[in-house]
């Protein structure tokens, strides 16, 4: 495979060179590994800065139709959209965005976006891993914008929050003790919350949700990265495309607020930093079950731990004692 060729087909926004480069930082073939580090690293400071929207939302909120009209309203202003996912289930549902690519007919068949479901890895820290070298190769290859969905559960939410440059909380229309379900650390990491479907009957219970978020946003710790009004909550309506407008414009407003801080490099160098120990970490995991040697000594080992014969402690350090003696 030609690398070079590969990167420049890339830049130069070629679809299906995309497609490829994405399918081969997904696999798990060493080979592989290898020519993706590779790419990865000639693709390294291409300078393109898309702008990196996480979405997250429980089933049912109004994600995909959310995408399928605010993606649609982007490329309708000239803008270039890819659009990722981080599905922990993906590994055995095969992807919801592909599942639900019904929801995003017109957006799937937009020459200007270009739709991927999550990478099919078995464990969330290799969806996430694999999910961010793909936001990098959208911005190398030139999107104006990258949306990186999740459903709101377990821990894809903090992770997505750690790849994107504004993260967006979609929210439905609920009385007054659900609000209580949205757990703080959440709200705690959300820059935006749209409550959808302020539409129809919805729509005044929309609007008392959202004024229920907005004060309960308020109550939260100011942040430094946020200027004035931020976090922000909002109504919109995804079916009837109503409040993207104003959206997108905040969102906006707050992306060039962050860039003229220094808020926005922070942001990024804090991310870096994170997932660069991420990959020593899982890198470290890896190796310690990458041979049935290695297996077999922590399956021994734990189960000394189990019987009580060997204090966890003194199990773990053994066991990473195996790693200063192995190649
Ligand atoms: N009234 C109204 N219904 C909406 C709106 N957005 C989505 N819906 C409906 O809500 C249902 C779920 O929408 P989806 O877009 O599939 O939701 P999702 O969050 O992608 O769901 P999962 O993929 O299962 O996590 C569908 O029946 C939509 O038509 C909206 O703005 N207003
Ligand atoms: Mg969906």
């Amino acid at each position: 495979m030609d690398i070079e060729d590969l990167a420049r087909r890339v830049t130069a926004g070629e679809r299906r060179a995309l497609a490829r480069a994405i399918t081969l930082i997904e696999s798990n073939r060493a080979d592989h590994r290898a020519l993706a580090l590779q790419l990865a690293d000639r693709l390294s400071g291409t300078g393109n800065q898309a702008l990196r929207l996480g979405l997250s939302g429980t089933p049912g909120v109004g994600k995909s139709t959310f995408i399928e009209s605010f993606g649609n309203m982007l490329t309708e202003q000239g803008l270039r959209v890819a659009v990722l996912a981080v599905d922990p289930s993906s590994a055995r549902s095969g992807g919801s965005i592909l599942g639900d690519k019904t929801r995003m007919e017109t957006l799937s068949r937009n020459p200007n976006a270009f739709i991927r479901p999550s990478p099919s890895q078995s464990e969330l820290g290799g969806v996430a891993r694999r999910t961010r070298e793909v936001v990098a190769l959208c911005e190398a290859a030139g999107f104006d914008v990258v949306l990186i969905e999740t459903v709101g559960v377990g821990q894809s939410e903090t992770m997505v929050a750690q790849m994107s440059d504004i993260f967006l909380l979609l929210l439905a229309p609920a009385g007054g003790d659900e609000l209580q379900g949205v757990k703080r650390g959440i709200m705690e990491i959300a820059d935006m919350i749209l409550v959808n479907k302020a539409d129809g009957a919805l729509k005044p219970v929309a609007t008392r949700t959202c004024a229920d978020y907005a004060g309960a946003l308020h109550l939260l710790r100011k942040r430094p990265e946020d200027p004035e009004g931020f976090p922000k909550a909002m109504t919109v309506s995804a079916v009837e495309g109503e409040g993207l407008r104003t959206a997108w414009e905040e969102m906006q407003t707050l992306a060039a607020w962050r860039r003229e801080t220094g808020h926005w490099q922070a942001r990024r160098a804090r991310q870096s930093r994170h997932w660069f120990e991420e990959e020593v970490r899982l890198g470290l995991l890896a190796r310690l079950s990458g041979s049935p040697e290695m297996r077999a000594r922590m399956e021994a080992l734990g189960t000394r731990v189990a019987e009580g014969d060997l204090a966890p402690a003194a199990a773990a350090h053994e066991m990473l004692a195996l790693l200063d003696a192995a190649p």
